[in-house]
């Protein structure tokens, strides 16, 4: 497997928070926007909103019952991120097209279970909260960025440590002592299914069941806290704003390292939203972790999401952004977060839309999974790559293959757009013709 990675030049070493790592350069695949992201750190600068969102989630899981971990480095093993979340050798998460390697065996996280086993292992407390900066490979739209965040939450029950060694017992004294909401959450489902998401060997019904009811209820509260913190805070500045009431939804999810699995959902401006993914923790992990007599459960939540559904933030590059216009609307917030307000976006800029098709290499054409076949992610990647934070969205508008040659032949639509200043044609069409001279020198495509 060959990484295609842009920028002829691929670095021996890389420093990625201050420690150095040597590259593999058939692995090597980040690219220098992505490796600078790696220094930000939003969720640790004070009145940034991705670092006020991961206030509001943690005040609902409080310390000490919770450790907080907040600066883990962001390049862990394929073992951390994978292995021991029992990925199988085949998953298509660990393809080069899919993650951000620094070598065979080294890459940027791609979620913060990678952290669960370590943080199982260390044992410090009954919970744990983890945030941090992840990395993926993946579309481009005002809801994709190849970096954002994600707080995973863990809460474990320890069979020698509760009372007559009952854990549903402890686990329901535990859900009567958490909040009530009064929020009706659709939750169709039966509790286990028969392939994806039995009951696991050593747990009881009573046991799994507990504990999913007490993780259901700990996030419904925090979901349920973040929608009235931004119902307050639309009504600061439009005291007639009337809201839809809040809609939540469980649904049965799969995940290799829980069973059963669940994500909630959120509707949101006329759709069901995915706001985080969870489970009951598959007793291997505790088991290879070297506490065996604990069980528990697991959540993974993406911040940005939820800051953009809590500011009303449109576009998620916004969170990059180093414009006062942008940073100063969040001022104080982090020590009042009562003075939460909406976003104001500053003035919009006009959307410079420009479209490229060409055929595909002969050799791309026949699909698979080999080496040299296309794929969509590096398009996005190089768009990234040549036009930055001034790209708004990238998809397909036509695809096809001809009848005679079997040559496929691909058509995307570029938006570019700044966030920050108005962009010229001209501005527009040198980034565009950037980029379609390095789709040729990238990908060998020919332009039509
Ligand atoms: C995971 O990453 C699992 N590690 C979550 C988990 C943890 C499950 C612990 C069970 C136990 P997923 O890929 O669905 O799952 O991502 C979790 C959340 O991250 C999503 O629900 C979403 O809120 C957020 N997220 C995922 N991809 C993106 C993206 N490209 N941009 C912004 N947020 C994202
Ligand atoms: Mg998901």
């Amino acid at each position: 497997r060959r990484s295609r990675t842009l920028g002829q030049n691929k670095p021996s070493s890389v420093v990625v928070r201050g420690k150095s790592y040597k590259t593999d350069p058939d692995w090597f695949n980040v690219p220098p926007n992505v490796l600078d992201a790696t220094s930000r750190k939003l969720h640790l600068e004070p009145d940034h909103p991705v670092y006020i969102t991961r206030q509001i989630i943690e005040s609902h899981f409080p310390q000490p019952t919770y450790k907080y971990y907040n600066d883990y480095s962001p390049v862990v093993s394929t073992h951390q991120n994978f292995d021991s979340l029992g990925f199988p050798a085949n998953h298509p998460g660990r393809a080069l097209t899919d993650s951000y390697y620094i070598s065979d065996t080294t890459l940027l996280r791609t979620h913060t279970s990678a952290h669960q086993a370590d943080t199982f292992r260390a044992n410090e407390s009954d919970g744990y909260l983890i945030s941090a900066d992840v990395y993926r490979r993946d579309e481009i739209d005002r809801s994709h960025y190849p970096v954002f965040h994600q707080m995973e939450g863990a809460r474990s029950w320890d069979r020698q440590k509760v009372p007559d060694g009952d854990i549903a017992a402890a686990v329901r004294r535990d859900i009567d002592a958490l909040p009530k909401h009064d929020v009706v959450v659709e939750d169709p489902n039966p509790p286990f299914h028969a392939e994806r998401n039995p009951l696991q060997e050593g747990h009881s019904a009573a046991e799994a069941t507990a504990i999913g009811e007490h993780l259901k209820r700990s996030l419904e509260n925090m979901v349920v806290d973040v929608f009235s913190r931004a119902k307050a805070a639309a009504l600061k500045d439009d005291p007639t704003f009337v809201d839809e009431p809040l809609r939540m939804r469980w649904v049965e999810a799969y995940f290799p390292f829980t069973s059963p699995s669940w994500e909630l959902e959120v509707y949101y401006a006329g759709d069901w939203l995915e706001v985080l993914g969870c489970g009951v923790v598959k007793q291997d992990l505790y088991v290879n972790a070297g506490v065996p007599s604990q069980l528990g459960w697991a959540f993974g939540i993406g911040i940005d999401r939820i800051a953009m559904l809590l500011f009303k933030i449109p576009d998620i590059r916004l969170f990059w952004s180093r414009d006062e216009r942008f940073l100063s609307q969040f001022t104080g917030v982090s020590d009042r977060l009562d003075t939460l307000r909406r976003f104001v976006p500053f003035s919009k800029y006009p959307p410079c839309p420009k479209d490229v098709s060409f055929w595909l290499r002969a050799t791309s054409a026949a699909g698979g999974n080999t080496r040299g076949t296309f794929h969509e992610n590096d398009v996005m990647e190089i768009v990234r790559s040549v036009a930055g934070d001034v790209v708004e969205d990238v998809r397909v508008i036509d695809e096809f293959t001809h009848p005679k040659t079997g040559r496929r032949s691909m058509a995307y639509r570029i938006v570019y757009r700044s966030l920050e200043r108005t962009l010229t044609n001209d501005e527009a069409n040198q980034f565009h013709e950037a980029v379609r001279q390095a789709l040729v020198r990238e990908l060998g495509v020919e332009l039509r």
